[in-house]
């Protein structure tokens, strides 16, 4: 799920990073490709259409367009809007202040109401809770069995009658049981139907009023796409849901209804199932599904740290440097400076203002034990010979190279590698980065 998705926000990103400086023009053919990207990932119309709303306005402020980093800028918001989308914060499990506390898990047939009665409960067990499953799915005599079976495997106390007993016998006989048991949580998995129906919405809001829940939470299947949306909808406006659990997202789906359901019904997600199994089941947090939507693992710690760490007023500086070709070894070296404050390398390094040209070209995993070195030689400089490398001659460079403990011929490489950048932000920085160039983070 979500990796056609990733991919084509991974591509408008790149060509963002491409350039310099961003205009209005730029944002806005980013964004239409966004809008595209999400479209096709069936996101819901309405959800796709604020979200875009939500992220220009932001990304066209000053804030972004003036930034030296505006394609991280827009990275960011995109992040925080997704985040908004799929709702903020992680949504806990309300328990009643009157023990037990009662979830009811509804859903369409087939949706996985069963599966995940037996995994919640299974989770609230591991979080040290006494869960009681009740069998209130009386349509089928299989349904009862299928979590009688799952309840065993788990040692989890199963409530069951005869196929026969009414759903709400069965729910007010397990209120009982439970309180004989001392369960904290009830959890009651009902019938489903193919369709929402009357009958069956009639049925469940019948068992609300007999088990009254501080959980109603509705099964959607995440391969079901729009319909999933528009059936949380429903039952919301039927039941009035207090959570939506999303199975199957360990399937291929292209992911909309998962991205929509939260939006479009108000209802907040609690929890993902990502697997047949049991065990296969997991709080939802929204901050670490946008972050792999986006795919972009901590880059975004990594944009916040950046911030922190480059003082607006310096990287200015440094920035004019690099254009007017003044930028100087001792530039160098402080970016160097900062840089190593920071972490990871071969991620940082496409955040130094200067130097983010060069850095789409460099290889990945670059060593931090080389920029060590090249910090030991500019270190063993004095401030005129960074400044002026040109007065660098056979003796000071044996100087320099014993101060730094390299070879002399590491410096003539330094050396010579820096007056190609000069050479290169002369040239406005446009060209590719010849190769040998590379080698100077390596
Ligand atoms: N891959 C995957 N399969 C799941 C997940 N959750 C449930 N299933 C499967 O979906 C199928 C239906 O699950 P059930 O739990 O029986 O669904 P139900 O809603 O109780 O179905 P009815 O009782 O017939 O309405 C089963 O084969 C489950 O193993 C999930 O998160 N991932
Ligand atoms: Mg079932």
């Amino acid at each position: 799920m979500f990796e056609i998705l990733t991919e084509k926000l991974a591509k408008v990103f790149r060509g963002l990073s491409g350039k310099g400086k961003l205009s209005e023009k730029d944002i806005d053919n980013a964004l239409r490709q966004v809008r595209l990207a999400l479209l096709e990932a069936d996101v819901n119309f309405k959800v796709v259409k604020d979200f875009i709303a939500r992220v220009r306005e932001r990304s066209i402020g000053a804030q972004v367009l003036e930034s030296l980093t505006p394609a991280q800028q827009i990275v960011k918001i995109v992040n925080e809007e997704l985040i908004k989308t799929l709702g903020e914060g992680q949504s806990q499990l309300v328990a009643s202040p009157h023990p037990p506390s009662v979830a009811m898990v509804v859903g369409l047939q087939g949706s996985g109401k069963t599966t995940t009665s037996a995994k919640l409960a299974l989770h609230l067990k591991h979080s040290g809770q006494r869960p009681l499953l009740v069998a209130a799915d009386n349509r089928r005599p299989a349904a009862i069995e299928q979590l009688v079976t799952l309840g065993e495997q788990q040692d989890i106390p199963v409530y069951r009658e005869a196929v026969a007993v009414s759903s709400k016998d069965v729910c007010a006989h397990a209120l009982s049981k439970a309180k004989e048991l001392a369960a904290t949580w009830v959890i009651v998995d009902t019938a489903g139907r193919m369709h929402i129906d009357e009958p069956m919405m009639a049925e469940l809001a019948q068992l609300k009023e007999k088990l009254k829940p501080s959980e109603v939470m509705l099964v959607v299947d995440a391969m079901t796409g729009q319909d999933a949306v528009r059936m949380a909808e429903e039952f919301n406006s039927r039941l009035g849901l207090s959570g939506l659990i999303l199975t199957k997202m360990d399937g291929d789906a292209r992911g909309g209804a998962a991205l929509s359901i939260r939006w479009v019904s108000g209802v907040p997600i609690k929890f993902i199932g990502i697997g047949e199994k049991v065990s296969a089941f997991e709080p939802f947090y929204p901050e670490r599904l946008a972050s792999r939507i986006l795919g972009m693992g901590d880059v975004l710690t990594l944009v916040e740290k950046a911030e922190k760490t480059f003082d607006k007023q310096r990287v200015k500086e440094l920035e004019k440097k690099v254009k007017t070709a003044s930028f100087n070894l001792e530039d160098f070296l402080s970016q160097l400076k900062d840089l190593r404050k920071m972490g990871p390398i071969d991620q940082l390094v496409e955040m130094l203002p200067g130097a983010s040209q060069m850095a789409r070209q460099l290889p990945a995993g670059v060593e931090e034990k080389h920029l060590e070195k090249i910090e030991a030689m500019i270190l063993s400089m004095t401030p005129e010979e960074r400044r002026n490398p040109d007065i660098i001659d056979g003796s000071r460079r044996w100087r320099i190279a014993r101060g730094s403990g390299v070879k002399p011929q590491d410096i003539n490489q330094l050396l010579n590698q820096f007056r190609q950048m000069q050479k290169l932000m002369k040239m406005g920085m446009g060209g590719k980065l010849p190769p040998n160039l590379r080698g100077m983070f390596r």
